[in-house]
């Protein structure tokens, strides 16, 4: 694939090819975990996505270590600048800011798929549990380590993993904190293609290109959708925001505005009912 960068930064990779933005985390020396720079890096790449005509599809991956026979997707927060109330910045504060990241992958109206390289462990596994789709190579390893580190994410990493794979396997993977094959996690409903190693690339982006086949509109919608049964008012505050955008297309509602600005009555009868 012939991928071309859309835009520089420190600890992650952003390049574009075919329709489909791909944010790749930059850090293998440290099996791939993130900083607060990384999270804000992704949430800069992500927003650029949101706005991208050209971009349909959006692709986390990890860096691969070529000196390194294991890979990760991602490790999580970065242990090393772990302070207390938060993972560091540069700047001496400590916050959990991949939390803000998780929320924007989920409120993207454009797919977002996870292509998991290796491990997908901790912070890591919560961030393929939020993308839409995930893809994962044969070697992928997935776990949660909260409890071990003294940690947990009982947000989306609770509540939607359970969405995912039932309430008591979701209990196992937290209370447990084991780890899990990449066929354990497509036999329990956690991932939704396994692949070998080198054929990962090439099987997301055969998924990519048959999404934007389909009607972006239409897979807004069903995202939309799909998020407000989980999501309660700030769900349904999506799914409605997506049914306004569609009425502002009607001319129903231009009505509205141009009675308005003509200073007269409108007369929204004269447009067809749907029974
Ligand atoms: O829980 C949260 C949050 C909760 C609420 C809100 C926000 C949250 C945000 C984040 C998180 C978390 O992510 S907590 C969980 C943090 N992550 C972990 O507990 C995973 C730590 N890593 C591992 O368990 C293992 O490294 C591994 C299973 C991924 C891979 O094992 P492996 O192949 O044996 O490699 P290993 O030798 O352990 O790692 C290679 C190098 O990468 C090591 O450095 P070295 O000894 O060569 O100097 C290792 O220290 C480093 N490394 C790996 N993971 C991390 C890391 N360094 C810093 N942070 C890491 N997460």
């Amino acid at each position: 694939y012939d991928w071309k960068p859309v835009k520089e930064y420190r600890e992650i990779l952003f390049e574009s090819c075919q329709g489909v933005g791909k944010i790749t985390i930059n850090r293998p020396r440290y099996r791939n975990a993130f900083t607060p720079l990384t999270v804000q890096e992704m949430i800069d790449a992500i927003d650029h996505c949101r706005y991208a005509n050209d971009i349909n599809v959006v692709v986390f991956t990890g860096a691969n270590d070529p000196n390194e026979a294991r890979q990760a997707f991602c490790s999580g927060g970065d242990q090393n600048i772990k302070g207390v109330g938060g993972y560091v910045g540069e700047d001496g504060v400590p916050r959990l800011n991949v939390l803000d990241l998780q929320k924007r992958i989920r409120s993207l109206p454009k797919p977002v798929v996870a292509m998991v390289n290796g491990y997908a462990i901790g912070g890591g596994h919560v961030l393929h549990v939020v993308c839409d789709l995930t893809i994962a190579s044969e070697n992928a390893i997935f776990g949660q380590t909260g409890p071990k580190v003294g940690s947990f994410d009982g947000g989306f990493g609770s509540s939607y993993l359970a969405r995912h794979v039932g309430q008591k396997k979701a209990r196992e993977i937290w209370f447990l904190c084991l780890q899990y094959s990449a066929q354990e996690a497509l036999d329990m409903g956690l991932v939704n293609k396994v692949v070998p190693f080198d054929q990962l690339e090439e099987a997301t982006m055969e998924w990519c290109l048959i999404m934007q086949q389909r009607s972006p509109l239409a897979l807004r919608m069903v995202k939309a959708g799909l998020n407000a049964e989980l999501d309660g008012q700030a769900g349904i505050q999506e799914l409605a925001g997506n049914a306004t955008l569609l009425y502002y297309f009607t001319e129903e509602a231009q009505e509205g505005k141009k009675a308005f600005l003509e200073k007269r009555a409108p007369d929204f009868q004269q447009y067809p009912k749907f029974p």
